[in-house]
């Protein structure tokens, strides 16, 4: 399949290989517009539904991942126009609904919309050049994607107000000190390490990684006694399938397990 505003290609030498997704809008910074968020949906649905496929990664340009929705489309539109075209709801949401792992590979800017679109992933990985913000207070209006509810869960609420209301960026560094990026690379080793732990992610058992990130984002979204209570069914559940029984009997047995995916 072709696309306009992203390129796609599969990487890694295993049975099971990384889905890589490449937003490509460089003159605008990979602004994020409606044609983009249709084509990022499709694509990751279409790796999601892959059963060669065990991880996807998100990634942008050198320059930036994304600096946020596309301003000039937004800037002709009115409360009518986003209301009744469920902006925002109708297909930046895909990527929550996906159930494989994603992770994002961030480098420059990752602002506004472009940083909710990192933080709707379930790990993100930044180059050195990477910055995070919220700057959406400068336009008049207030992140519409999340930011508000994701950043102070990832960050605590004294950062995410600073963020949100000052319109601040906040660096590489600064991100993972403060728990929303998971690891700090150059940037010249930005994709080499983020292939390496899809990779790595790709070698598990299926079943059991969809039910750690499905269990995770639980303690995310959700009050804890219902995290516990879903982690436990989930947990009861993966002593239902082949892989489970596969990979306790390899490490008994001191060889390499074979996971089917079952
Ligand atoms: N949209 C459209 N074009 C953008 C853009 C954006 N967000 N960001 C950059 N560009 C374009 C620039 O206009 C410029 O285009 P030309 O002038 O060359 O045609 C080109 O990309 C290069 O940008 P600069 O020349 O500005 O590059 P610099 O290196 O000087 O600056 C910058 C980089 C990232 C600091 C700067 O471009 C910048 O401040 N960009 C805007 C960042 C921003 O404000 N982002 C937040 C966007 S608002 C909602 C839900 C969600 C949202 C809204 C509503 N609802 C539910 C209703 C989300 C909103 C946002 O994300």
């Amino acid at each position: 399949m072709s696309y306009e505003f992203i390129l796609t290609d599969v990487r890694g030498d295993g049975a099971i290989k990384t889905g890589v997704i490449t937003l490509n809008r460089p003159k605008q910074l990979n602004a994020l517009n409606d044609g983009l968020m249709d084509e990022l949906g499709a694509a990751m649905q279409a790796y999601d539904a892959d059963e060669a496929i065990g991880c996807i990664v998100l990634t942008g340009s050198e320059k930036a991942f994304a600096a946020g929705a596309d301003i000039g489309a937004m800037s002709r539109w009115d409360y009518m126009d986003v209301y009744k075209s469920d902006y925002i709801t109708r297909n930046w949401e895909t990527i929550r609904r996906i159930r494989k792992p994603v992770i994002a590979a961030v480098a420059g800017f990752a602002l506004g919309g472009g940083c909710e679109l990192a933080m709707m992933c379930d790990m993100v990985f930044a180059a050195e050049t990477a910055k995070f913000g919220q700057p959406e207070i400068k336009l008049g209006i207030i992140p519409g994607a999340g930011g508000t509810q994701r950043l102070p869960r990832a960050v605590g609420k004294a950062k995410a107000m600073d963020l949100a209301l000052t319109a601040r960026m906040m660096d590489a560094a600064e991100a993972e000190r403060a728990g929303l990026v998971s690891r700090v690379v150059p940037a010249a080793e930005l994709m080499a390490v983020t292939l390496a732990a899809a990779q790595t992610i790709c070698e598990h058992s299926l079943p059991s990684v969809m039910m750690a990130k499905e269990c995770v984002n639980r303690a995310y979204e959700g009050p804890l006694a219902e995290g516990i209570q879903f982690e436990r069914r989930m947990f009861h559940s993966l002593f239902a399938t082949e892989d489970q029984k596969e990979g306790m009997d390899a490490f008994v047995n001191k060889r390499k397990p074979v996971f089917r995916h079952r």
